[in-house]
């Protein structure tokens, strides 16, 4: 089932331009890629590697609940969207603690200066946590997925919920080729910190089931893709569930797909392992809506996963 994703590795690998990028590390990269995984046939959670589920449930439940602040993470540790805020702390005035300019590339070249980054923000998370103005404040990534996908601002001063009115569209319109969501929103860009990768998903009904085809501008290959097919296969299994339909195809097309050149090696070792049977996804109960599941709800069964690989995130 991993198979086009192992495929999507090696040929980047082989044809990837080298290219300079955003935050200085470098990366090889291809524009233009489509995988697809048919859902019926499995969870595309990789086995090649071990990819944390339970981050990926939280972080997407986050997005569904239209939350934007990273304390809902912290409180289910989950810490994949950390250094966004981080960011923003340290940038801001109130901030007094040693300077973090730059702190993704320095922690990984300079140990001491990784040691006094983690104490900070391990001071940090904590503040989160425990301080509601503070969270409020500095925990909050603006206007991130959580936001446009159930409360897209518009410009009468209302919101669309954009998840609720397609599986609407689901229930009532299936043959629709209007099933889309968008997280792109250009008048946004300029003032967030990270502008959305997965920029917009479709969803199709054929034959009882529910296929969905995400467009992603830019996708981190060996630390972002697999979360990022966990993710969608999951909200298709979910509202799939949600509309009395199949889980059919998720569909994943990629703008700039790009390696890193700190995971060249942990690509290579990762293509050096057979992949195994991919795990089934479990919905427990019958949630009232796809807003309201609980997680213990939802679990992979038979995951046999080779060890994880560990890979510097790239901020
Ligand atoms: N920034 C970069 N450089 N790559 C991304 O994929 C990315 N994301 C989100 C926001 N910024 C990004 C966050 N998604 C990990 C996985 C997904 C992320 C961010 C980080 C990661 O480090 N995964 C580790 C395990 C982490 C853990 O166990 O805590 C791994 O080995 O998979 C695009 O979605």
């Amino acid at each position: 089932l991993e198979q086009p994703y192992l495929d999507l590795e090696a040929y980047v690998l082989k044809n990837g331009n080298y290219k300079h990028d955003r935050t200085g590390t470098g990366t090889y990269s291809t524009f233009g890629y489509q995988m697809r995984f048919d859902l019926a046939k499995g969870f595309p959670l990789l086995t090649t590697k071990k990819v944390p589920f339970g981050l990926i449930k939280s972080e997407l439940m986050w997005f569904l609940h239209g939350d934007t602040n990273i304390r809902y993470l912290l409180q289910h540790h989950n810490h994949i969207w950390d250094e966004w805020a981080f960011k923003k702390w340290i940038e801001s005035d109130q901030y007094t603690g040693p300077d973090m300019a730059d702190f993704g590339r320095r922690s990984l070249i300079d140990p001491d200066f990784a040691a006094d980054y983690k104490e900070q923000k391990k001071i940090f998370d904590q503040k989160i946590l425990t301080d509601d103005a503070f969270a409020e404040t500095f925990g909050d990534l603006g206007n991130v997925y959580g936001s446009q996908w159930r409360a897209w601002k518009t410009s009468t001063g209302g919101t669309i919920d954009q998840i609720s009115d397609v599986i609407h569209t689901i229930k009532t319109n299936p043959d629709s080729r209007r099933m889309i969501v968008s997280a792109w929103n250009p008048e946004d860009i300029s003032s967030m910190a990270l502008p959305p990768c997965h920029t917009m998903f479709q969803f199709y009904v054929s034959d009882g089931k529910l296929s969905c085809q995400l467009y992603q501008r830019s996708g981190d290959i060996f630390l972002g893709v697999p979360f990022n097919i966990a993710s969608y296969a999951l909200l298709t299994c979910l509202i799939a569930k949600e509309t009395g339909l199949q889980p059919g195809e998720f569909i994943h097309t990629l703008g700039d797909a790009h390696i890193y050149t700190n995971h060249i090696e942990q690509v290579k070792t990762q293509l050096s392992r057979t992949p195994r049977e991919a795990p089934r996804l479990i919905i427990a109960s019958e949630a009232k809506s796809i807003f309201d599941y609980d997680f213990k709800d939802i679990r992979v069964e038979g995951y046999d996963p080779y060890p994880a690989i560990k890979a510097p995130v790239a901020v």
